[in-house]
């Protein structure tokens, strides 16, 4: 009698056991699948992030009359500060030598290409501030203040 009691009694344990086993399995595979899907929505906010980065290209206006130019180069905007009048164009004439450089607006109003020669002109009629970076290299800041 008490023989039979314990081989049922051990005979639950292994039952359990298993149970705890396969419980802790499927923890393993639930976690890990949060942790995928988690992922995926990392990499997706991430890839979104780079899309948006740059704003579409506005074509240059190369028929403008330039008021100002400023020189692209590894690895800044010289002069990186400008002050014009309204309805003036700015040209940026892009030298590399060992980068390819590009001009955006922080607020979209004027966006090159990615030029390591040439130039883009952009005439700016409104007044304001407006902040640019060359978007491969963020730390190339620059400003056009139109008064
Ligand atoms: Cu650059």
């Amino acid at each position: 009698m008490a023989a039979w009691s314990n081989g049922a009694g051990s005979g639950d344990g292994v039952a359990v056991a298993t149970r705890l086993r396969d419980h802790s399995h499927f923890a393993v595979r639930v976690a890990t699948s949060v942790g995928v899907a988690v992922l995926a929505i990392l990499l997706s906010v991430g890839l979104a992030g780079c899309a948006a980065g740059k704003p579409p290209v506005v074509p240059s206006d190369d028929d403008a009359k330039v008021a100002v130019t400023v020189r692209v180069v590894d690895n800044s905007f010289e002069p990186s500060e400008i002050t014009i009048d309204a309805g003036q164009a700015v040209n940026w004439v892009f030298e590399g030598p060992s980068s390819e450089h590009d001009v955006v607006a922080d607020d979209g109003s004027f966006v090159s290409e990615l030029m390591r020669s040439g130039s883009y002109t952009h005439v700016f009629t409104d007044a304001g501030s407006f902040d640019y970076l060359c978007s491969t290299h963020p730390e190339m800041r620059g400003n056009v203040t139109v008064e």
